[in-house]
C-alpha cells in the first residue's frame, strides 16, 4: 500500500464490499473526498472472502442489487435466479469499473485501530503496516458476519489433516476428492456446502448439532426475457422490496395461518413452497414470524417434505427441528440439500446429546465414537453484527472504545447509524439495524447518510452524533420488536447468531431489529425531517 500519511480526507470508509461502494459514490455526489479502505487484495467484501464452494445469494437477483445506477442496471445481466457467489462479485467488480469507484479504494490497507482527536474533530485510522490517515467521518462497512468464530472445543489445533474454515476458504480452492471429510456446522453456509462438494468426497460425515428448516429454492437461469422485464420495472421491484419488512420483493401475505382452513393451508404452503426459497417464508401467511401456534404449522409441512425426501426415517427426522420451529433461526435456502442425505457415503452424525468432545490429531470424538478424517470444515459462523466493530479498537471521545461502551452499557446506538461518544463516525449496518436482504438498508443507508452529511457540511455542523436518550430509546424499540417473534418464543428459543447466543460470553441482546426494514426506513425518515433532532449535531 502506498499510503500518504499526510493527507486528510473528508470521509473514510472500511470496507470495500456492497455497504463500501455505495457509499463512496453517493459521498463522491456531494463532493467529499472520500476513500474507501479494504484489507484484502481485492474488492468484494463478503463476496470476495466467502469463496467456499455453494456460495450463493439466498435473495433473488431482480432485488441483490444496487437501483441508483441507471448504467448499472441497463448493461449488467444476471445469469441465475440466485446468482452464485462469483457472479455477485463480478457484479460489484462492474459496479466499480462503471461507476469509477476504484481510483478511491485503496486494497491491501488493513485497518487496526481508529482514535477520534476532540481537539482536532478529526479522526486517525492507523494500518496494519503502521501508516495512519486523518479524516473528519468515518464510515464503517466492514459487514456484519466478517468476524469468523471457531467452536469452542478442545483440541482443535491438534489435528494433523487439513482444516478450513467456510469464511476463509483458500481462493485456489481445495481438492477433495475421495477424501474423508469432516464438516461442524449447519447454518446457511453449511447447508450450502453439503450438496455442493456431497459428489466429490470419498465418506462425508455431517455433524450436526442443531437442525434447520431449510427451504429449497429450485433454482434457474434468468431468461432474457426476465431480464428485459426487470430493466423495465427497475424501480417497481426495488420500491416492493424497500416497502417489505425483509426488504424482499415480494407480496405481503394477507391472512393469519389460523385462520384459513386446513386444505386451502395445505394448498398455499404448497404453492409458496413450489415457489422456492423466501417465498414460502414471506409469502404464505402473515404470521408465522409472529405467532408460535401459525409457526409450527409451517414447520410441521417442512418436517413432511424432509419426510418425503429424505429415505432413511431416522435421518429424516434427525434432520427435523424439534426444539424451536420455524423462523425461529435465520431461514436457510437449499439447493438439494435434504436430497444429499440419500447418498450412502453421506452421514449425519447427531451431536445434540453427544457433544463433540474432542477434535483429535486425526478427527473428531463424539462420545466413545471417533471419526477419522482427513479434512475437517468448520461452518461455524460469525461473531455478528458487532464483531468487526470490537475486533479492532475505534476510540471515540474519553479513550472509551466501541468494544467497552458496549461492554459497560450494553448494545447501543441510534438506529445502528451512530453511537453516543463517538462524533462524526457511522454504521453502515450497524448493530439494531434491520434483520432483511441487506442490500435494501445498505443503499438507503448511503443515500440517508449522503443527505446527512450534505445537510451537516452546509449548516456549519461539525459534530454528528447520536443522543443518550436516542440510544435508550432505540435499546428497547429493538429488544421490544424482537421479543414479538418467534425467535423468542418462551421454552422454544433457538440458539441463533441474531441474539448474540453463539459466541460464549456475548449478552443474549438483539443484534438486529426485528420490527420491519419498512418501519425502520420511516424511523431514519423522521430523523431526517426531525433536522436530525435525535443527533447532537454542533
Ligand atoms: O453460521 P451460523 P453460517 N458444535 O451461525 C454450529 C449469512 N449467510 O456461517 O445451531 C457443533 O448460522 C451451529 O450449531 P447450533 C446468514 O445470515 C448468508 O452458516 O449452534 N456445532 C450452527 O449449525 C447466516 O444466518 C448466506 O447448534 C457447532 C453453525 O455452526 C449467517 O451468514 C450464506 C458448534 C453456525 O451457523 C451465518 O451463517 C451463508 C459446536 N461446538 C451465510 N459451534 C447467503 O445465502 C457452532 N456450531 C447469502
Amino acid at each position: 500500500m502506498t499510503t500518504d500519511t499526510t493527507r486528510d480526507y473528508d470521509a473514510i470508509v472500511i470496507g470495500a464490499g456492497f455497504s463500501g461502494l455505495a457509499i463512496l459514490h453517493h459521498l463522491r455526489e456531494i463532493g467529499l473526498n472520500t476513500l474507501v479502505v479494504d484489507g484484502e487484495d481485492g474488492l468484494g467484501g463478503t463476496w470476495w472472502v466467502n469463496r467456499y464452494p455453494g456460495v450463493r445469494t439466498d435473495s433473488e437477483y431482480s432485488y441483490y442489487s444496487f437501483s441508483f445506477s441507471k448504467e448499472v442496471r441497463e448493461e449488467w445481466t444476471w445469469t441465475q435466479r440466485y446468482p452464485a457467489g462469483d457472479e455477485v462479485l463480478a457484479y460489484l467488480n462492474f459496479v466499480a469499473d462503471r461507476l469509477d469507484l476504484r481510483r478511491d479504494i485503496r486494497l491491501n490497507a488493513r485497518v487496526d485501530s481508529a482514535v477520534y482527536d476532540e481537539d482536532a474533530n478529526r479522526w486517525t485510522v492507523n494500518f496494519a503496516d503502521g501508516s495512519s490517515l486523518t479524516t473528519k467521518y468515518l464510515i464503517s462497512g466492514m459487514g456484519v458476519l466478517s468476524q469468523a468464530i471457531y467452536p469452542d472445543v478442545p483440541g482443535i489445533d491438534t489435528f494433523q489433516g487439513e482444516k478450513y474454515h467456510t469464511a476463509h476458504w483458500p481462493r485456489s480452492g481445495v481438492d477433495l476428492t475421495g477424501k474423508r471429510v469432516g464438516l461442524i456446522g449447519l447454518g446457511a453456509s453449511g447447508i450450502q456446502l453439503v450438496p455442493t462438494i456431497a459428489p466429490e468426497v470419498g465418506e462425508f460425515f455431517v455433524f450436526q448439532r442443531t437442525p434447520n428448516f431449510v427451504v429449497e429454492t429450485n433454482n434457474d437461469k434468468v431468461s432474457d426475457e426476465e431480464m428485459a422485464w426487470l430493466r423495465e420495472n427497475y424501480d417497481a421491484v426495488y420500491e416492493k422490496a424497500a416497502n417489505h419488512p425483509f426488504g424482499v420483493a415480494m407480496e405481503p401475505a394477507e391472512h393469519s395461518a389460523l385462520e384459513v382452513s386446513p386444505e386451502e393451508r395445505q394448498r398455499i404452503f404448497e404453492s409458496k413452497w413450489n415457489e422456492g426459497g423466501f417465498h414460502f417464508a414471506n409469502e404464505c401467511f402473515t404470521d408465522l414470524a409472529t405467532n408460535h401456534e401459525a409457526s409450527e404449522l409451517a414447520s410441521e409441512f417442512i418436517r413432511s417434505k424432509i419426510r418425503e425426501i429424505v429415505k432413511d426415517p431416522a435421518t429424516a427426522e434427525l434432520l427435523s427441528p424439534r426444539t424451536y420451529s420455524f423462523n425461529g433461526k435465520r431461514v436457510p435456502t437449499g439447493h438439494g440439500y435434504y436430497n444429499t442425505f440419500n447418498l450412502e457415503h453421506v452421514h449425519l452424525i447427531d451431536t445434540s446429546e453427544d457433544a463433540i468432545e474432542e477434535i483429535t490429531p486425526t478427527g473428531i470424538r463424539v462420545g466413545d465414537t471417533e471419526y477419522e478424517l482427513d479434512v475437517i470444515i468448520f461452518a461455524t459462523g460469525f461473531d455478528a453484527m458487532t464483531g468487526t466493530l470490537t475486533n479492532i479498537d475505534i476510540t471515540g471521545r474519553g479513550g472509551i472504545t466501541l468494544r467497552d461502551k458496549w461492554n459497560e452499557e450494553g448494545l447501543r446506538s441510534n438506529l445502528g447509524i451512530n453511537a453516543h461518544g463517538f462524533p462524526n463516525f457511522f454504521m453502515s449496518l450497524g448493530p439494531q439495524t434491520p434483520y432483511s436482504n441487506l442490500i435494501v438498508p445498505i443503499q438507503l443507508g448511503a443515500q440517508w447518510l449522503q443527505r446527512a452529511l450534505k445537510w451537516a457540511e452546509e449548516n456549519g455542523v461539525e459534530r454528528f452524533e447520536a443522543t443518550p436518550e436516542s440510544e435508550e430509546w432505540w435499546r428497547q424499540e429493538t429488544e421490544r420488536t424482537g421479543r414479538m417473534t418467534v425467535m423468542y418464543t418462551e421454552g422454544k428459543k433457538a440458539k441463533a447468531w441474531f441474539l448474540g447466543e453463539n459466541v460464549p460470553g456475548k449478552p443474549e441482546e438483539f443484534q438486529v431489529y426485528m420490527g420491519g426494514g419498512q418501519v425502520y426506513q420511516q424511523h431514519c425518515r423522521d430523523v431526517e425531517e426531525s433536522g436530525y433532532a435525535s443527533f447532537l449535531a454542533s
